[in-house]
């Protein structure tokens, strides 16, 4: 194995879920890590710990993190919503997490960073991680900050981070949106491997979607040096799904689709 102990984190999660078989293949213990409801039966192997902790919990991160070379950091508010549940989960929680990293001695993360820190460009918009952010709520933004987070422990303690903008990741395209943002999930088993092992990745940002004939991130030279080469392509999607449209207004037209139509959040 690569590592002796890898934490995912999110493991009660649809990705954490669909991850972790992989994920074993690459170290001797995978410590599997969630809310404790959500984590209340954990699908456990041999060679796996369960260990439920809140993000939001500053003071349970050191127990969680203590002996891991390695982290899956999926864990937190997954869409667009109001912003208290995002503040504890991903702004602090992502904080405290990248802090028992440094204390632990943690050598890399690999973060579940969101195609929602560029959901504002127009769909059809070609971007490379060099373009400008431009998130399209509060789950965006909080995303843009763990990237930042990213930055600053690699450029101040050296630790490293690749901090990948997952599109769509699910068994199969479910719209036309899709089309262009589906990260089929042997896709996504590969970039996280490729993200956990590749050497010399420093602080890395790299868009996460297959090989779609019709993707908006040319992330070309990125996936090269992490050595990610997509097998899967939502082309083949293409007839069934490509008249299944969003509403019109700025989901259709803007590269975050339905979180577009979410919010604001007047008290
Ligand atoms: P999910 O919502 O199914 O899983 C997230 C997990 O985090 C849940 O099991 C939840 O219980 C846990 N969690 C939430 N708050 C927590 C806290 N305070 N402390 C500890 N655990 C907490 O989301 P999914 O789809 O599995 O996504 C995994 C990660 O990938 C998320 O960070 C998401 O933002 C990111 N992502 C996912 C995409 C996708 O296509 N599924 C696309 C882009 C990013
Ligand atoms: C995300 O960031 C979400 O976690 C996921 O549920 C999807 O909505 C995805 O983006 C997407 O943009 O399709």
């Amino acid at each position: 194995p690569v590592f002796d102990t890898l934490l995912l984190t999110g493991a009660a999660g649809t990705l954490g879920r669909a991850l972790a078989p992989s994920l074993r293949a690459l170290c001797r213990t995978l410590r599997l890590s969630d809310l404790p409801a959500a984590l209340a039966a954990p699908p456990l192997q041999p060679g796996d710990e369960a260990r439920p902790a809140d993000l939001a919990d500053a003071s349970a991160m050191d127990a969680l993190l203590h002996g891991v070379q390695a982290v899956v950091h999926l864990g937190g508010v997954s869409v667009e919503g109001p912003f208290a549940p995002i503040l504890a989960a991903n702004l602090a929680g992502t904080t405290h997490l990248y802090e028992a990293a440094r204390r632990a001695g943690t050598r890399r993360i690999v973060f579940a960073s969101s195609n929602h820190v560029t959901g504002g460009y127009p769909q059809g918009h070609s971007l490379t991680t060099a373009c400008p952010p431009r998130p399209d709520g509060f789950y965006g933004a909080s995303k843009l900050y763990g990237e930042g987070l990213a930055a600053l422990y690699w450029q101040r303690y050296g630790i490293e981070s690749v901090c990948l903008r997952i599109g769509s990741a699910t068994p199969e395209p479910t719209d036309a949106r899709a089309l262009a943002t589906w990260l089929s999930l042997r896709d996504l088993a590969q970039l996280v491997r490729c993200a956990l092992t590749a050497p010399g990745v420093g602080c890395t940002v790299a868009y996460g979607c297959s090989a779609n004939t019709r993707r908006w991130w040319q992330d070309d030279a990125t996936w090269a040096r992490l050595g990610y080469a997509p097998q899967d392509n939502a082309e083949a999607w293409a007839a069934q799904l490509q008249d299944r449209l969003l509403p019109e207004g700025p989901q259709r037209e803007l590269q975050g689709g339905s979180f577009l139509g979410i919010g604001p959040f007047d008290p």
